[in-house]
């Protein structure tokens, strides 16, 4: 947010001091900056960028309990553990849990955490909107989970085809609250979305060029354009079913003369750049933790960025390699073929560009750096399946079977959930100020690496040997006796499963140890891994205002230059000390920006958000409860055009720096 000095000669504009009696309209700014309402009402994307990471964090607990329902139920023959209908609730919600209301507010977490800080800014371009997505996405997650309490969650599948969604065979509100919850998390996509553009577009710090953005930056700047993008096309798709289901349309009813491949086109349009959503943030994640744990620049950065880039593209044309077996005809299934074998080429320089970045370097092998070179291995064995996938003639063979489950899975969870964990060991002394257990950190890393292999592994062989997906029973199709046979492999998977829990247990182990009440851990010093990127230049944690004075950027990893030298010839660098983190970000400090304006908090952001659920409530329940919704949106936008620009508060003059107290830091 650019600060324009009020000239000498203009007078201030003086906002009058409202009095509740004299109008309707002014409504004081919150100002407490402590206590449940400093969260509730804040702006601050820091604060707004923890909240997205732990409600982000329950939702994967909820999502993995699922799964492990899905797992014991599976792991015996004839298990009973689950009904059929409820085991199609189980999958269908453990799908759209992991995926809507983990993985991408994960991404949103760590977006709207590290954006302004990268590109050296002290918020977002709409700090009030910011928060407004927030709290859409919770009150849109959790609207989504209280069908269970409410006469059945969704149980069509996380795809949710039609004519399987319309009300003749899905007759409980399960769809309706599925269709209505992802359009409530949609806005907050989008809204997100939009913000986080304008921020990257408009907030860079002077010297910050586009090809001077670390790259986290610029993979988050991609799939924030991919969700401008997509999110559209699947709130159109949920808008006709809704619309279908509550109100008697027929956009996908053969018996009125309708198509259902329309959803299935619909739902992939959006659904197959979705995958990118989900894994490019992790792309951008891993891409600043290996350069830094293999102490040399990323390499060949412009590639990178560009094969994101491409990769947001040529995502858009492949679409139908999830309908091959939908009758689509030779010619479609040869494009889409073709399409989908060709995107492999931008995700494979990707691999390359890692694999040559920790070629030859000094590597120092944290738990971050475990988790970005696991995600290296694990998504490529994720990739290779994809790739037979793309032969359409294989892909008839494995479409719908345990063979694709395991694909996903080891894109999705090799690739987005193994980035997410390298940046919580890399950023969270930033966000904290204090490191994760190392040694816990370790225990983290393999029991989730060994379990996951064990759950997703066998899962190619129960595809090739015939189990179905989305099958509560797999006794049915016991091809092949012999020792190993669906019942060993399901057990296998099941079991792995248990270790994959007890590994991402261990992370919330780690975190207690690390903050709990009389915690030993140390502080964390101010640049502990030695790195590279701008958000290293604030302090652990930032303060509000980001940076005491706004940063001129230039170069790539401007911290990284900030503190060496280079003495070298040519391309023949040679980098020596020149001043350590510590000392650069207490230089910034020194010279201070002699005023510093930041956002006010609000109350209307989260009144607004409220107002959705209880339409959606509406429409599944009484009409009434639409027009309730209604009017406290149309108060809550009243709300927040009318009250006060900015309080007081939130204008002020840095205080001098805190002279140096010695304090004792950890050794890392
Ligand atoms: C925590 C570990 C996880 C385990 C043990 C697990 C296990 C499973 C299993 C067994 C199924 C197949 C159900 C069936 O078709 O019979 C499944 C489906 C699925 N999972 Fe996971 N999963 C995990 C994590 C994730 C994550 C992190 C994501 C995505 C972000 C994800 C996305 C999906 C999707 C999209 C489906 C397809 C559901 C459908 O057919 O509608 N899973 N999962
Ligand atoms: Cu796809």
């Amino acid at each position: 947010m650019a600060i324009i000095e009020r000239p000498a000669d203009v007078p201030a504009v003086v906002v009058p001091t409202p009095t509740a009696s004299t109008n309707f309209g002014y409504f004081r700014r919150p100002v407490e900056t402590t206590g449940w309402k400093s969260w509730a009402f804040t702006v601050d994307h820091k604060k707004i960028g923890i909240m997205y990471g732990v409600a982000a964090m329950f939702f994967f607990l909820v999502g993995g309990l699922e799964a492990g329902l899905i797992r014991w139920q599976l792991a015996q023959a004839d298990g009973t553990i689950l009904s059929a209908d409820k085991y199609n609730q189980m999958f269908t919600m453990h799908a759209t849990t992991m995926v809507f209301l983990f993985v991408m507010p994960m991404a949103a977490a760590f977006a709207n955490y590290f954006i302004p800080l990268q590109v050296g800014a002290r918020d977002v371009a709409f700090p009030r909107l910011n928060a407004l997505s927030l709290w859409v996405f919770i009150f849109g997650g959790v609207f989504l989970n209280t069908s269970w309490f409410l006469g059945g969650a969704a149980d069509g599948g996380w795809f949710m085809y039609a004519p399987n969604s319309s009300g003749i065979f899905s007759p409980s509100n399960g769809v309706d609250f599925w269709a209505l919850g992802l359009q409530i998390t949609g806005i907050a996509s989008l809204v997100g979305a939009i913000n986080l553009i304008v921020t990257v577009l408009n907030m860079r710090a002077p010297g910050m060029s586009m090809m001077r953005m670390p790259i986290f930056t610029w993979m988050a700047f991609v799939v924030q354009m991919l969700l401008l993008f997509a999110i559209p096309v699947i709130t159109v798709a949920l808008f006709l079913l809704m619309f279908q289901r509550s109100y008697g349309a027929t956009f996908f009813s053969v018996e009125a003369g309708a198509d259902p491949l329309l959803w299935q086109h619909l739902f992939w349009i959006f659904g197959h750049p979705e995958v990118y959503i989900l894994v490019l943030p992790s792309f951008g994640i891993i891409s600043e933790v290996l350069p830094v744990f293999s102490r040399k620049p990323l390499f060949g950065y412009p590639f990178v960025v560009f094969s994101g880039a491409a990769i947001g593209f040529v995502g858009w044309g492949v679409w139908a390699h999830h309908m091959f077996a939908s009758g689509l005809g030779p010619v479609s299934v040869a494009v889409f073929s073709v399409a989908t074998m060709a995107i492999a080429v931008p995700t494979g320089v990707k691999i390359i560009n890692w694999t040559l970045t920790v070629w030859g370097g000094k590597l120092w092998f944290t738990t971050a750096m475990l988790f970005a070179i696991g995600l290296i291995v694990q998504f490529t064995i994720g990739g290779l399946s994809g790739v037979t996938h793309a032969v359409a003639p294989s892909d008839t063979q494995q479409t719908d079977t345990y063979y694709i489950v395991a694909h996903f899975h080891y894109v999705i969870f090799g690739g987005a959930v193994l980035g997410l964990f390298a940046g919580f060991y890399y950023w969270w002394p930033k966000v904290f100020g204090k490191l994760l257990s190392e040694t816990l950190g370790k225990w983290n890393f393999w029991l989730m690496i060994i379990g996951m292999n064990l759950t997703f592994g066998p899962m190619h062989i129960l595809g090739l040997q015939g189990q179905p997906r989305r099958m509560y029973i797999w006794t049915d199709y016991r091809a092949g006796e012999g020792f190993f046979n669906l019942g060993f492999w399901n057990l296998i998977a099941s079991l792995g499963t248990i270790v994959l829990g007890v590994g991402i247990f261990m992370f919330l182990v780690n975190v207690w140890v690390t903050h709990r009440p009389g915690s030993t851990t140390l502080a964390a010093p101010e640049d502990p891994w030695d790195a590279r990127s701008l958000e290293w230049m604030s302090t652990s944690p930032p303060k509000p205002h980001n940076y005491d004075r706004t940063p001129i950027v230039h170069d790539l990893d401007e911290f990284f230059h900030r503190k060496y030298e280079d003495v070298g010839e040519g391309d023949d660098h040679d980098y020596v000390l020149r001043a350590s983190g510590a000392e650069v970000i207490a230089e910034e400090e020194r010279n201070a920006d002699a005023h510093i304006h930041l956002p006010a908090p609000s109350y209307w952001p989260i009144v607004l958000a409220a107002a959705l659920p209880i339409m959606a409530y509406g429409v599944i329940y009484n009409t009434l409860l639409i027009v309730a919704g209604a009017a406290v949106a149309v108060m809550a936008m009243f709300g927040w055009a009318l009250e006060p620009a900015d309080a007081e508060p939130s204008d002020f003059d840095p205080p001098p720096p805190e002279p140096a107290t010695g304090t004792e830091l950890a050794n890392v």
